[in-house]
């Protein structure tokens, strides 16, 4: 199997600056390398070219808009290129923000040849702000509700058809910072959710079992990773840390359990940002998890 690398070095829909840089932390990190370790065919496609960070106040509740609208082109037809080759599309962000045009191409290839979609997607933050309820204005805390066609215009019609995807297509896993907005919106479109209070209750395990369930060969299995999901204790190389996510261990059964599947057909991994890290663990600790998630394990196990 081929493996896509793009990396999509910009932190125009983020709060803090710094994401613009993960691409090349996780290439310094190793990525490449793990990855052709684990006998894949890597390519990487080195990084997209999109607009400077003019850092500007939000605008009608929405910041950067025009830069965040270009970058997602650019991921669009990067993401989408890749599946057509039937490689695996591997997204290096960059913020959040860029998810709407990973997603969008993932959900368009979908639709073209038949197959279900599942996204897990792995976030301290729920990203289903609207530019009317945004407490920030910041584009990376809205990408699954631009996803589920809930945004600009622009945003939500990359893939020829909105919504790009549906509320029962998504899960969302880790998360514990949530806006009142956003509360009513998960309500309203029926999410389901994975909170830390229900990883603490239930475990791991069981919410992975859960978030993986009725997945068959024909379903695209599509991670969208973003770092500030973790623990800062462990990640502190992000822009917006959360207090009580994942352990280290948790977030290893993750990937584990995902890569059991056999279905990951592609993966965002988005909002590290080496400007906040220490030593690049959270680069070096990202490499750990993505080798976990291509099929790493301790024992052979069967
Ligand atoms: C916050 C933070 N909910 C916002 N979102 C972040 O600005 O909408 N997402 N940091 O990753
Ligand atoms: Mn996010
Ligand atoms: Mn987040
Ligand atoms: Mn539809």
């Amino acid at each position: 199997k081929t493996i896509s690398l793009i990396g999509a070095p910009t932190d125009v829909g983020a709060s803090v600056r710094g994401a613009g840089m993960g691409p090349d932390a996780l290439r310094v990190a190793g990525l490449n390398e793990a990855l052709a370790a684990r006998q894949f065919h890597v390519i990487d496609h080195g990084n997209l070219h999109g607009p400077a960070n003019p850092w500007q106040q939000p605008v009608n509740g929405l910041r950067h808009l025009k830069e965040a609208i270009d970058w997602n082109q650019a991921v669009y037809d990067a993401v989408n290129q890749a599946l057509i080759q039937g490689h695996l599309p591997m997204m290096l962000g960059g913020d959040h923000c860029l998810a709407i045009g990973s997603i969008s191409a993932v959900a368009a290839h979908c639709r073209r040849i038949g197959k279900k979609l599942r996204v897990l997607w792995f976030d301290a933050h729920a990203d289903s702000n609207l530019s009317t309820i945004s407490p920030t204005g910041n584009i990376h805390g809205m990408p699954v509700a631009c996803l589920m066609g809930h945004g600009p215009q622009e945003l939500i019609s990359y893939a020829g058809h909105t919504p790009a995807i549906h509320p029962a297509d998504i899960r969302l896993i880790g998360i514990r910072s949530v806006d009142a907005g956003e509360k009513k919106f998960i309500h309203d479109m029926g999410m389901q959710v994975f909170d830390m209070r229900y990883i603490d209750e239930y475990g791991m395990r069981n919410v992975m079992s859960s978030a993986l369930a009725d997945l068959d060969a024909d379903t695209h299995l599509h991670v969208s990773f973003d770092m500030d999901c973790l623990d800062p204790g462990i990640a502190p190389g992000v822009g917006t840390a959360v207090l009580g996510g994942p352990t280290y261990r948790e977030a290893q059964l993750c990937m584990e359990m995902i890569a059991d599947t056999g279905l990951l057909a592609s993966l965002d991994l988005v909002e590290l940002n080496p400007a906040l890290d220490i030593r690049n663990q959270t680069a070096i600790l990202a490499v750990d998890l993505i080798e976990s998630l291509f099929g790493k394990s301790t024992l052979v196990r069967m």
